[in-house]
Formats: structure tokens, sequence, C-alpha cells
């Protein structure tokens, strides 16, 4: 995060300015695209109406994705420039601890962008990065975006797959390729969110270090009770309750219209 930000820690929302200050720093080195920053405003929207906390089912989601990573065979992050800059530090941990893969993966390839992504995740720790230039060389079809380009040592062969802040389409290729999901979407109506195996409706600030946190805690298990978290895991219930969620809150909030204390 930058060391010269312009918001003051007494605003009531200075940790969401801070993050929105980041994205936008990153934007302006072309490690995020002119869409990420709508993606982002989304991203935000919904984290408003959840209060920005993890929830409960939040919860339940992060220990079914911690427990898939940990009992892949080939297990791949896939970063785009809105998960770099946001968290490279909790995902170059998380590769780490799960022992996955990291591969760039773009929406837009635009030139030099993989390259910076990749230097973002170096810098935070990261090795061994997959998916950056002529390494893209395999393609996942029925996708027309440059989201198809993928590594054949990483996305192309991976039993389970992290995909935060996705589109739809690369989501539902990548489920009908067989491989398990997971995504961290804050919108859990959006189609990632809808067609993913293990879905975290949570922000990915929020999202990356309990994921951390759970996949230590987890991998003193056996692959067969890893494997038995996933099995259990049911991604349709986890969506209704997060619906659930964001409509109790709202009718709550509608009672008396205050979500701030004013005061
Ligand atoms: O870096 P690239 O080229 O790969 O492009 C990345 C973006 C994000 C632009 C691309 O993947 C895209 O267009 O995504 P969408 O279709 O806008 O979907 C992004 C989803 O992420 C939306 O459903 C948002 O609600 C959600 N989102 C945004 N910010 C966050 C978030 N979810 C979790 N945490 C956030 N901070």
């Amino acid at each position: 995060m930058s060391e010269h930000s312009t918001t003051s820690p007494q605003h009531p929302r200075a940790e969401s300015l801070r993050i929105r200050e980041r994205i936008v720093e990153y934007s302006q080195t072309g490690v995020v695209v002119l869409s990420g920053l709508i993606a982002h405003g989304r991203g935000e929207a919904f984290d408003y109406i959840i209060g920005e906390k993890t929830t409960e089912c939040a919860k339940k989601a992060i220990r079914a994705a911690a427990a898939a990573l940990l009992q892949a065979e080939h297990p791949v992050i896939s970063v785009n420039g809105n998960a770099a800059a946001l968290s490279a530090g909790d995902i170059a941990r998380l590769a780490e601890v799960t022992g996955a893969a990291l591969e760039v993966n773009l929406f837009h390839r635009l030139h030099g962008r993989e390259e910076a992504v990749e230097k973002v995740l170096r810098e935070a720790g990261a090795r061994n990065i997959l998916g950056v230039g002529e390494a893209a060389s395999a393609r996942i079809p029925e996708i027309q975006s440059d989201r198809r380009r993928v590594d054949p040592r990483g996305i192309l062969i991976a039993d389970v797959v992290l995909v935060p802040l996705e589109d739809g389409d690369r989501t539902v290729a990548l489920v009908k390729m067989g491989k398990i999901v997971i995504a961290i979407d804050l919108n859990p109506l959006s189609r990632t969110a809808q067609y993913s195996t293990i879905t975290i409706v949570d922000n990915i600030i929020r999202a990356m270090p309990a994921l951390v946190t759970e996949a230590e805690i987890l991998k003193k298990m056996s692959r067969e009770d890893l494997r038995r978290i996933v099995s259990e895991y049911n991604n349709r219930k986890t969506l209704s309750e997060a619906i659930g969620f964001i409509n109790e809150r709202l009718s709550e909030l509608a009672q008396n219209g205050i979500y701030l204390d004013w005061k």
C-alpha cells in the first residue's frame, strides 16, 4: 500500500479508501486495467451490503477451499491484475503453504502486463511463476478472450484452480474440463460465483489471509479427511446462505434506515 496515502486515518471509511488508492496506483503502473477499476467498484458495493466482514458462510467456503487445495495433485492459483494489486503477499504465502503453482492469467493480455503482474508477485516473495509470455502456449477450448491462453504445466493440467475476481466464461470452461474451481467473488449472483465448485463470497483482502490460516490448520490432516471435507461441502447451499444473509441484513437496515453511526 502507498506510504503517501492522502486518506486521514480518522476518516470513517479509511480502510476502504486506502484499498481504493492502492488499486488506482496499480492502474497507473499497468498492473490493473480500467475495467479492473469498474470491477473493484462493483465489489465495493457488495462489500458494503455484507457489512465488510467475513460471514459464517464465507468461512465455510474458505475451509472447503483450503481442503480442496491441500488434497489436490496439481493445485494452481490463477492471478490477474486486481488480485496481484490487492493480495500479492497472501497469494505467495498460500502457494507456499498448499504447494500450489502460481499462474498469471489475464483477461486483457496487453503488452508488458503479464511481466508487470509477475514482478508484483516476485516482489511479494513468490517464486516459479507460470503463464508469462510464451509459457502460456496451451489453449482452453470454448473461451474467446485471452484468458484461454494457459500454461501447459499449470492451469491446463490442474485438478484444482483458485480464480479470484474472475469472469464467468473461463469458470464455466474450467468446470466443464472436470476441474474443481474455487472462486473469490463478492457478488454471489455473478456467473463465476454461480458456476464455481466452491464460492467464497468475501473480499479478497480478507479471504486470502483467512485461506492461508485455514490451510496451515488443515495441513496436518490426511488426504482422505481433506477429501471428505470437500465432498461434504455444498456450494448451492452456501450461495443460498450468502444471498439469505444479504436479504436479512438489508431487511434489518430497512427497518430504521441507519447504516453508519453518524454521531
Ligand atoms: O487483470 P485482468 O485483465 O485479468 O482483468 C481482471 C478483471 C477483474 C477486470 C476481469 O476479471 C473482469 O472483468 O472481471 P468481472 O467480470 O468484472 O468480475 C469481477 C468480479 O469480482 C465481480 O463480480 C466483482 O464483484 C468481484 N470483485 C471485485 N472486487 C473484489 C471482488 N471480489 C472479491 N474481492 C474484491 N476485492
